[in-house]
């Protein structure tokens, strides 16, 4: 059995795993999306199923004002005494906290807040101990630890520096673990980007001095032609059967120079131990898009269908706000099998509330189509948009100009906009449709039951990362602007990967 990478395609970034008995669970960055921190759940480490998410309630994730790239950042994930904690950054608001649950696939807490600077936290439970580590700046660059009373968030010792990393910018994403008789130390270095490695250091002392690894990186793919780049920012877990695991994340570029836009993705790969005590992932740090799988029993989930009939009491646990739920006003019940959304005044470039209900782009070849019903009144409009961030966009929408109905296709990049507009329709019952190859989306139209009508294509590339900038990638999402609020009904949406 092999496994394929990556095993969380599209924008699912910053993985921790962690290991209950027979199953594993794996949670990642969310940002400015709402809910967040999406958890997944497998129990051979290559079949995984989204069982939701970690913060689900405006008391555990406020995100009001925050840009896209803001919000809530690299996770971690831990199974202690019956417990699972995941801890994280809210950027914008509070920095760190961890929630915590008996049932990961069900309510976490109310967030417990920890009084120490910087991003990437991490809990490592020893007997009655918990170590906080995160990446600070205070002394420079680096990773600072403390330790916490876990039942309240508060320090227990003064935080201090614990390792600088190998001498590469960006020393962070810390997790000490304890293997035999020592405590080993693994970070990432060298930035997100193509320069991302994953390093390591151990020591006889949770806090330091620590040696570092002499075969680091231990993992990376910088200066490399792979087509798996930005390989970094990991985190370890022992199977069952003894095995040792890395998680980490990579980015998939579709051109050179590289350019990649559907996001930094969920990889795994076999981790081995030298002889003389040091973990190595991959082959000497390279790994693949197909790995041999553990010896576990093999568990496959029930495949999700690709259309949305929207014919559940919820949605589906792929489908985000952008940064709020209960700002929006949606419906699965105003009428049967279809999914309500009313319009917000907000546009999808404001900082604000637009109406807006997305999954992400997974795969560079797909085809996303929606069958909606909605009567615009002048200026409203309502339909697909491949939403980069609020500045990097193609939205494809049915809206009224002049009093006449017409589909229009607005592809915004940075400051630079470029509309066009359908010959006006007749009928409000309409599909909408896009095309994405690697490289462009092509936007079609129809009325129902008649012909699909192209109205035009848009470049992939300037909705990269490379173009946008920021930690995201691309989202396919509905939505509806209007100063009236007006109603836009979505029958199904159907998500088709072309790959
Ligand atoms: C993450 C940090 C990083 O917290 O990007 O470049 C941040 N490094 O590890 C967002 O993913």
């Amino acid at each position: 059995m092999k496994i394929q990478n990556p095993i969380i395609p599209g924008f699912y970034p910053d993985p921790s795993i962690c290991r209950a008995g027979e199953d594993y669970y794996i949670v990642t960055s969310s940002f400015g999306y709402f809910p967040g921190i999406p958890i997944w759940h497998s129990k051979d480490l290559v079949h995984w199923q989204q069982i939701g998410h970690c913060l689900t309630k405006e008391s555990q994730l406020q995100l009001e004002g925050a840009k896209i790239s803001e919000g809530v950042w690299a996770p971690t994930i831990r199974y202690h005494q019956g417990r699972f904690y995941m801890v994280t950054t809210n950027e914008t608001k509070c920095g760190h906290f961890y929630v915590w649950t008996e049932d990961p696939a069900g309510e976490w807490s109310e967030p417990i807040y920890v009084d120490q600077s910087g991003i990437d936290p991490s809990l490592f439970f020893e007997d009655d101990k918990v170590y906080f580590s995160s990446t600070g700046t205070e002394e420079g660059i680096g990773i600072y630890q403390c330790e916490i009373d876990i039942e309240t968030g508060k320090k227990l010792t003064d935080t201090k520096l614990i390792w600088k990393g190998t001498g590469g910018k960006f020393t962070e994403a810390p997790h000490l673990y304890k293997v035999g008789d020592y405590y080993y130390l693994m970070c990432a270095e060298g930035g997100t980007e193509y320069g991302h490695t994953e390093v390591i250091a151990r020591s006889k002392s949770p806090y330091g001095p620590f040696e570092s690894c002499p075969y680091n990186p231990i993992l990376t793919h910088r200066s490399s032609g792979r087509s798996i780049q930005s390989t970094g920012h990991a985190d370890l877990v022992q199977a069952s059967d003894g095995s040792w695991w890395a998680v980490f994340l990579g980015v998939r570029p579709v051109s050179y120079p590289y350019r990649h836009h559907i996001g930094r993705e969920t990889f795994i790969a076999p981790v081995h131990w030298t002889e003389d005590g040091w973990p190595i992932i991959g082959n000497q740090g390279t790994v693949e898009l197909e790995e041999n799988a553990p010896n576990l029993p093999v568990a496959k989930w029930k495949q999700a269908t690709s259309r949305d009939d929207f014919n559940e009491k919820q949605l589906q646990a792929c489908w985000a706000f952008l940064r709020s739920e209960e700002q929006t006003e949606w419906s699965l019940s105003e009428k049967d099998s279809t999914l309500m959304l009313a319009g917000s005044s907000d546009r999808l470039d404001s900082r604000g509330y637009p109406a807006f209900i997305g999954r992400r782009q997974q795969h560079h070849s797909c085809e996303v189509t929606v069958s909606m019903a909605y009567e615009p009144q002048q200026d409203d409009e309502a339909g697909l948009t491949v939403f980069m961030d609020d500045k990097h966009h193609y939205d494809l929408a049915l809206t009224k100009v002049n009093g006449q109905t017409q589909f229009i296709l607005r592809r915004q990049v940075g400051s630079l906009i470029d509309e066009k507009l359908s010959e006006p329709i007749d009928g409000t019952n309409v599909e909408l449709r896009i095309e994405a190859t690697p490289t462009d989306y092509h936007f079609y139209y129809r009325v129902a039951g008649k012909q699909w009508t192209l109205l035009g294509d848009g470049e992939a590339r300037l909705l990269s990362t490379e173009v946008a900038g920021g930690f995201t990638g691309v989202f396919i999402a509905m939505y509806n602007y209007s100063r009236n609020k007006t109603k836009a009904y979505y029958d199904w949406f159907e998500y088709e990967a072309k790959e």
